[in-house]
């Protein structure tokens, strides 16, 4: 009875709760306040591990906190259950995706239930399940309508093992896929996207409101990967040729200077250009193409790598100068980026000039750097650059751009202006001249959705035979996968849909014959809006409600992985502003706080199957029980940080556990008893923990309160030995404090403890628990700081002493000195001629003599 057996307490409490499913919401807390707390979904790989552990602990301290202040808190799970780990998994052992699929939830949802877990059970969602995925398709026919989705032809990343396309968001620094890790390549196909790119400004902007709320790491990542560019479209016109080129330039100040054109070899501009040209010239780009094809996008970007390109035998014409540009193909302008040409400054700009340098063509500096941008005007010439009277300044000879702000000197009009001036005045320029204008140009690229993959949503789109696109209609939802029942799954580059021929052939709404599209989209869809489905994932009507959203979202505080910091995010973001301007949501940013927490890691080392280092979540919750797991994960220092599992002490947290049991057990002051009779020193102490406990975690600084617990759990451990005794009312009021707080970080412990004490009881609901037993409030009264002593002194004799608060500043304890009747006798009728105060010790007063 009076040993700490967790596994006893476990057993104990588990099915009290599984059958009370205390953390429903109940129609009882309308009127509370309202807090919806959110862990990113899991995959369902298998069983749970460390890394999940700590992120499910995080996420329930939030929510539990919460609790404990009185809140009505949604906190949900459920499954991102499509995906191709299902998939590979289903060819390998030659079975449905879906018996390994909800195999996996199976067991994953036991050990969170095990690891109690405060989940609103009820409210479990699987994106797989056509209940779900149903509303994917709805939101891709809501985004078909207002044009948001969209086919075309395009280069994409193509994995040559997983045989899928990818979003540029998956291929990695290296060119290789996030999943399979093969080296990614480029494919011609005609896919299925979202037009993410319309919303980029917006993406971009509303950063700004999550700004002190979301690590600032994350919202760096977002900005950087939307990457907005300003500058200027320029058009050139092109000997010979039917339309001017555009091309987006960062430094329209520059125009002067720019003495030929590159374009992508993989872009349909070059093939256009090109086709004028001689047989020679298109065989020399054909083999010329061929070889960048194979380059992946971060190669091409190199910079230090040689130059390569051809001469397309065109030429342009500078709006400004009049002159020739020859027109030239290069693998290091991008086909996708701006308007895949750049007019070419290699005076100013590293690349161009490597490359004029490499093919011999002109240099011409148009920004004199060396001037000062106020005041002075320009101090070079460019008869002085032309005659190579200062060669460090030129590019040609030093093969170094001048990249920075200065003069503009050979440039007609702009002459003498700083680059600032000289963009805007350019600018207006064009724009009078109707060959040019301001342009913003973005990293971000439209979203690629489609997937040639089985375990997905499949696109709700038919095509007749002629090829039109017809969109399936709503209250012909969901297109459900079809069974895998003589279905060849392994990838082969087209989608395994496209073997279930009965599957594929349908009819239009008015009776046409037409083959269903055979893509699944991009699971990244299904947990873009899944935070809404919670609200009540079993509506067969409506995806969500939106008089719920406007009650419950956006979540208050979601909690999960850095490795999600720009894509998931980025889609949930943007589709977030896709509801809003379809009117289904109020707000237009999904995710109001954000906490990243660290990874778990075993000697330094990510743990992985590879290196066969995996705690695995069941090893560790048998070997110390589930509470000092959490506790552990809550104590190992600020969430965000990684924790070593070498480093950490589950047991050292399973002795304090059973330390503050013990308390529990001892208390023996009856239920009622008025704590105010209690010993005061005891009481500071709690009152200053009650008073803390919010600060502290709302600032995400469980380890401190955890700290705190304990030395509180010390103070009181000490008031029964050797001090008041276990019956003096101040003793209960400490323990069940620590009890209210422990209930946060390890609930089975403190269920036991809240028994114990007496002031559990199951049979009355979910009032009887601890979890809803509210976090105290503490005694004003109770925190004023002890007073310390300070000693005043006349002519270095002592004269008086003072009780002060320890906070009190120097002037106050001048004037309290001054002010005492003993010190004032001391002085007598001598001027004084100096005070020194110490605070809050001291104060020594001189007088003249
Ligand atoms: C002329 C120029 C002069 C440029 C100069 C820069 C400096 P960010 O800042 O990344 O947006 N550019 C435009 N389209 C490109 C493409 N498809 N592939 C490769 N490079 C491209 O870069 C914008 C600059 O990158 C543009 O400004 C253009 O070069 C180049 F002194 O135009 B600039």
């Amino acid at each position: 009875e009076n040993a700490y057996d967790f596994r006893a307490i476990e057993s104990r409490w588990a099915p009290v709760w599984e059958e009370m499913q205390p953390f429903s919401i109940s129609e009882d807390d309308a009127d509370r306040p309202r807090k919806y707390i959110l862990d990113m979904f899991p995959y369902p790989s298998g069983d749970l591990h460390m890394g999940h552990a700590e992120q499910y602990a995080l996420g329930d301290i939030v929510a539990r906190y919460w609790r404990q202040r009185g809140f009505s808190v949604l906190h949900p799970i459920g499954w991102d259950s499509f995906g191709l780990p299902a998939e590979n998994a289903a060819i390998k052992r030659g079975v449905d995706p879906r018996v390994w699929t909800y195999e996996n939830i199976a067991q994953q949802k036991a050990s969170m239930k095990r690891y109690a877990a405060s989940f609103d059970w009820s409210r479990v969602l699987h994106t797989s399940d056509p209940e779900y995925y149903r509303w994917n398709q709805w939101l891709f026919l809501k985004m078909y309508e207002k044009g948001l989705a969209y086919r075309k032809d395009s280069w994409v990343n193509w994995d040559p093992v997983d045989q899928t396309v990818l979003a540029n968001e998956q291929v990695l620094a290296d060119g290789t896929s996030e999943r399979s890790g093969a080296v990614v390549v480029k494919k011609k196909l005609t896919q299925w996207y979202f037009k993410i790119t319309d919303y980029a400004d917006r993406l971009l902007d509303d950063l700004n409101q999550l700004e002190g709320s979301w690590p600032s790491k994350v919202l760096a990542m977002q900005r950087n990967w939307i990457g907005r560019s300003t500058g200027a479209d320029v058009d050139f016109l092109i000997e010979g040729h039917h339309s001017p080129v555009t091309v987006f330039t960062t430094r329209p100040d520059t125009l002067f200077g720019a003495t030929f054109m590159v374009v992508a070899p993989d872009s349909d501009l070059a093939a256009e250009l090109v086709a004028g040209s001689t047989p020679e010239v298109r065989m020399r780009f054909q083999d010329y193409l061929e070889q960048v094809q194979k380059k992946s996008e971060i190669d091409r970007q190199d910079t230090s790598r040689e130059k390569t390109g051809v001469f397309l035998d065109r030429w342009a014409i500078n709006p400004v100068t009049g002159e020739r540009m020859p027109v030239w193909a290069a693998d290091y302008v991008l086909a996708d980026y701006g308007h895949g040409a750049v007019m070419a400054v290699p005076a100013h700009d590293q690349r161009d000039l490597d490359f004029a340098r490499a093919f011999d063509l002109p240099v011409k500096v148009v920004v004199d750097t060396n001037a000062p941008v106020t005041g002075a005007m320009p101090v070079i010439t460019p008869e002085m650059l032309e005659t190579g009277d200062i060669p460090e300044l030129n590019p040609s000879h030093t093969g170094e751009a001048l990249t920075g702000d200065g003069r503009l000197i050979n440039s007609g009009p702009l002459d003498g202006l700083s680059k600032q001036n000289a963009i805007k005045r350019v600018i207006e320029l064009l724009e009078e001249r109707g060959t040019g204008r301001a342009a913003k140009t973005y990293r971000l690229r439209d979203w690629l959705i489609s997937r040639q993959r089985f375990w997905g949503t499949p696109i709700p789109i038919m095509y007749t035979e002629d090829g039109t696109e017809v969109p399936v209609p709503m209250d012909a939802l969901p297109v459900r996968l079809p069974d895998t029942e003589g279905l060849d799954l392994k990838p082969k580059g087209t989608s395994p849909l496209g073997g279930a021929a009965d599957w594929v052939a349908t009819t239009t709404p008015d009776g046409q014959p037409a083959r269903r599209d055979t893509d699944t989209m991009d699971t990244f869809v299904d947990s873009s809006w899944y935070f809404l489905r919670f609200l009540d994932p079993n509506d067969a009507t409506r995806a969500f409600d939106p008089a719920e959203a406007e009650k419950w979202a956006p979540v208050d505080q979601y909690v999960g992985g850095v490795e999600h910091a720009i894509l998931h995010l980025l889609y949930a973001r943007f589709i977030t502003k896709v509801l809003f301007d379809l009117g289904y949501v109020s707000f237009t940013e999904p995710f109001s706080a954000l906490l990243n927490q660290g990874m778990v890691v075993l000697n330094g080392a990510k743990m992985s199957k590879s290196k066969g280092n995996i705690v695995t979540f069941t090893d560790g919750v048998d070997d110390f029980g589930v509470d000092a797991v959490r506790l552990t994960m809550a104590f190992a220092g600020p969430p965000e940080d990684d924790i070593d599992w070498a480093d950490v002490s589950p047991t050292g947290s399973q002795k304090f556990l059973a330390r503050a049991w013990r308390l529990a057990n001892e208390v023996s002051s009856p239920v009622d008893a008025d704590p105010s009779t209690g010993d005061p020193a005891l009481r500071r102490a709690t009152h200053r923990f009650l008073a803390e406990g919010p600060g502290l975690m709302e600032s995400f600084k469980f380890n401190v309160v955890v700290a705190r617990s304990m030395e509180l759990v010390n103070a009181i451990r000490k008031a029964v030995d050797s001090g008041p005794g276990a019956a003096d009312p101040a003793v209960r009021e400490a323990v069940e404090a620590v009890t209210v707080a422990l209930s946060i970080f390890a609930p089975y412990t403190a269920e036991d403890m809240w028994q114990r004490l007496g002031r559990g009881d199951a049979s009355r609901g979910r009032d009887g628990l601890v979890a809803f037993a509210g976090w105290r409030k503490a005694d004003p009264l109770l925190l004023v700081e002890e007073a310390v002593t300070a000693v005043v002194q006349v002519d270095g004799k002592v004269r008086d002493r003072l009780e002060v608060s320890p906070k009190i500043g120097n002037d106050e304890l001048e004037q309290l000195a001054l002010a005492s009747a003993a010190v004032q006798r001391a002085i007598g009728d001598r001027p004084i001629a100096r005070v020194i105060a110490r605070a809050p010790r001291v104060v020594n007063i001189a007088t003249q003599r």
